[in-house]
């Protein structure tokens, strides 16, 4: 059995060859696609046919830190579990998994690199007609199925051994709910805003909302969650979608991809100055949820096993508690993609500066509002109301 050793584009053909994937005598070329923080990632092709190949590796490190931050190799496993799982449910939104040696960290899959990534997309200025359904839907069924509304209990907690991802998890513990909230040397912002984020770290009623929302991800375990679902881990086109990168999967609390996705359209959102593009962003949230929310009812009437699915209350508690927790994750999010560790082009690559220090200022207040009100917003149209408020504040 070969050691670990990071690929090479050259090593990366050499492994598409050995396993014969192309056709005796292709011509194979490779390039180096993966932009990530985490892993490599190579495109091998047949350069007469352009038919091709993903083959990604897991890193024993952060790239985004450096060789000192160590990472689990395990991970690349979780992340095959998981598309191997899923793919009963939403087999048209992930990509095929061919083969995967764990000790190598290695999974090769179908070729999706004709599509973009959404935040990428929407950044440039693309739309997509399909994203709320095709997201929705894949929200619903993902966390339906692997919940104990989709799942016996008895198989839930099988499955669930498979799924136990400490080392991911601790990332982001400590990346969306707690480094940003303390004065901790992994953040990174900008010296214009050191008032607003110390006024971050000094509000109390604020981190103890922040430490009750992490005590969700700690420990509910309520279905198998992607655990990393922002714009970035979404590939698409107009009318395909295919969701990548679940090497941060575990069981834990249903709002969280909810949350993190919406929170990424609302830094989109505010990264924008035209109301059009706003009214676009709006009317995804407001969609995604409606979709996922009847598509997770239609589940719970015609495919649970819990004994108490004839109670409306109940799935009304649900949905409700859900939603709730969404927002003060995707809060959490906002704040930590603005002062944390690990940030998003959306904002900063606003080419003015002070139109990105005011973004950002705006992107702190809605993150402080999300988590401390989410009790009362009940619905995706009252946001429009807290984007409102913030704004050029
Ligand atoms: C060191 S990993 C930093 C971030 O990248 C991943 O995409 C996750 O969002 C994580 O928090
Ligand atoms: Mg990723």
């Amino acid at each position: 059995m070969a050691s670990y050793e990071p690929l090479t584009q050259s090593s990366a053909v050499a492994l598409a060859k050995r396993l014969r994937i192309f056709e005796e005598g292709a011509v194979l070329a490779s390039e180096e696609i993966g932009h990530g923080k985490l892993n490599l990632v190579f495109r091998i092709f047949d350069e007469k046919s352009n038919r091709g190949i993903i083959i990604k590796q897991a890193l024993p490190y952060a790239k985004v830190v450096g060789e000192r931050w160590l990472l689990t190799l395990k991970r690349a496993t979780i992340e095959s579990n998981y598309l191997l799982r899923i793919a009963e449910y939403v087999p048209t939104l992930i990509p095929k998994i061919f083969y995967l040696d764990e000790t190598l960290a290695i999974k090769i899959m179908e070729d999706f690199s004709h599509l973009q990534t959404y935040r990428k997309g929407l950044n440039e200025g693309k739309r997509y007609p399909s994203l709320s359904k095709h997201i929705g839907t894949y929200l619903a069924k993902t966390l339906f199925y692997t919940s104990d509304f989709g799942l016996e209990p008895l198989k839930k907690k099988l499955i669930m051994q498979s799924f136990s991802n400490p080392e991911q998890c601790k990332i982001t513990e400590d990346l969306v709910f707690t480094h940003p909230f303390f004065d901790n040397e992994t953040n990174k912002y900008e010296q214009e805003l050191q008032d607003d984020v110390k006024k971050v770290w000094g509000d109390q009623s604020l981190k103890l909302e922040v430490a009750k929302l992490k005590r969700k991800f700690l420990t509910e375990a309520d279905a198998l969650l992607h655990g990393d679902f922002h714009t970035g881990s979404i590939f698409a086109s107009e009318t395909e979608t295919k969701v990548i990168d679940p090497e941060f999967a575990f069981f834990g609390p249903m709002g969280f991809d909810i949350g993190q996705f919406i929170a990424n359209l609302l830094l989109n959102m505010i990264s924008k100055e035209d109301e059009q593009e706003h009214e676009y962003l709006y009317k995804h949230i407001e969609e995604t949820w409606s979709v996922f929310s009847s598509t997770f009812t239609r589940l719970w009437q015609t495919a649970s096993v819990e004994q108490y699915h004839n109670s409306q209350s109940y799935l009304d508690y649900v949905l409700k508690q859900t939603f709730e927790d969404a927002i003060g994750f995707a809060g959490c999010e906002i704040i930590r993609r603005t002062i944390g560790l690990v940030h998003v082009a959306d904002l900063d690559e606003i080419q003015d500066n002070d139109r990105k220090i005011s973004v950002k200022r705006q992107a702190l207040t809605l993150g402080k509002l999300l988590i401390k009100e989410r009790t009362e917003i009940l619905e995706p149209r009252i946001l429009r109301n807290y984007i409102n408020e913030t704004q050029y504040i």
